[in-house]
């Protein structure tokens, strides 16, 4: 089976809308063709500053939105980054075979740096999507399921790789970002011309899957659209309509096409009443079982350290490899 390998930051607390279609749906389903192996990515989340308590706790809640939204821990290996201390140990080779420009021409990086001040970002953040393609080419995946902002850092992973095979001799799997076209982004909700993300989006525009589904079904009305009035997919005229739509397809599993003709002659209202729904029936029972894994917190611990235990397997035989071919000397 082909190998796939995706993480999530803990940071936020809730996974918002953007996360699961733009990624850990997809992870549920490649659970079952893949051998798929995930985690929540905790290193990473350290890039910026966290409170040590919170970043425990929303670390557990990570995991139990995973097995919540359908992760299962006997079709896929489900793990946390910071059990696994070969992440840190590939990470280190990776940022040595970077180059200092190349680092620097990542967007994500430039981005978030802005926002901080330049001088307030740490060097972490810099390195983070080195640390990135550590996580992907400890595990050979062939695949990396993510949402379209994370693209260039698989191109990154692929470059890295390709360099030390080139240099060492063959070691890496090249990997392939796996994105799917219709969820590659999902916008948000009061700015549908920027993508729905958890530290620039305003509350009204972000979906997060915690909240009360009462708050969930007003957001969805209240969805910047256009003064147009005919239900269409027009991506760049009709931004916010063409999010909605996007959600409710995929959510619903009808087509756009399908969407259009069933909404013919009807109001924005409309829309926006049926996917408030539609949100509703998702994020309810999604809450009960995040809520349910919470609740057992040994059952959910055990099922961590098993997955740590398989990642680690696999991670330790790469970067006993890895260090080999660098040249360090084996420890007696
Ligand atoms: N709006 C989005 N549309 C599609 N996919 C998205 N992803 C994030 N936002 C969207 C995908 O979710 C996965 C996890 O990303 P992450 O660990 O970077 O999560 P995050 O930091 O919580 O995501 P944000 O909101 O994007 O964070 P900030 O605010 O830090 O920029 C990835 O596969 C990502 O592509």
């Amino acid at each position: 089976r082909p190998r796939v390998l995706s993480g999530i930051q803990p940071t936020a607390g809730s996974f918002h809308l953007g996360n699961y279609l733009g990624a850990v749906r997809q992870w549920v389903a490649l659970q079952e063709s893949h051998d798929a192996f995930y985690m929540v990515v905790d290193l990473h989340a350290i890039t910026v500053p966290q409170d040590p308590k919170e970043l425990r706790a929303n670390t557990r809640l990570a995991a139990a939105q995973l097995l919540a939204a359908g992760l299962d821990p006997e079709r896929c290996t489900l793990f946390v980054q910071s059990h696994v201390p070969e992440h840190a140990q590939l990470a280190w080779v990776m940022n040595c075979l970077t180059g200092f420009g190349e680092a620097s021409r990542m967007t994500q990086f430039k981005d978030k740096s802005a926002k901080q001040g330049a001088d307030r970002a740490s060097v972490g953040l810099f390195t983070y999507p080195i640390l990135q393609v550590a996580d992907i080419l400890l595990y050979q995946a062939n695949q990396v399921p993510v949402g379209e902002d994370q693209r260039q850092h698989v191109e990154l992973t692929r470059d890295l790789a390709e360099r030390f095979n080139h240099r060492y001799g063959p070691t890496f799997t090249v990997p392939a970002p796996y994105i799917l076209k219709e969820t590659a982004k999902i916008y948000d909700l009061q700015d549908p011309t920027v993508k729905m993300s958890k530290s620039a989006s305003t509350p009204k525009g972000l979906i997060n899957l915690l909240d009360e589904p009462k708050t969930t079904a007003k957001k969805v009305k209240s969805a910047v659209t256009d003064t147009d009035t005919v239900i269409r997919y027009d991506a760049e005229n009709k931004p916010g309509v063409s999010n909605l739509l996007t959600i409710l397809s995929v959510l619903t599993g009808t087509s756009i096409p399908d969407l259009e003709r069933a909404y013919e002659g009807k109001m924005y209202g409309a829309l926006k009443t049926d996917l408030a729904e539609v949100m509703v029936d998702f994020v309810t029972p999604f809450k009960n079982r995040t809520q349910e894994y919470l609740d057992d917190p040994e059952t959910l611990d055990s099922i961590l350290a098993k997955g740590a235990e398989k990642a680690r397997s696999v991670a330790a035989e790469t970067l006993a490899q890895t260090y080999e071919k660098v040249g360090f000397l084996p420890a007696k």
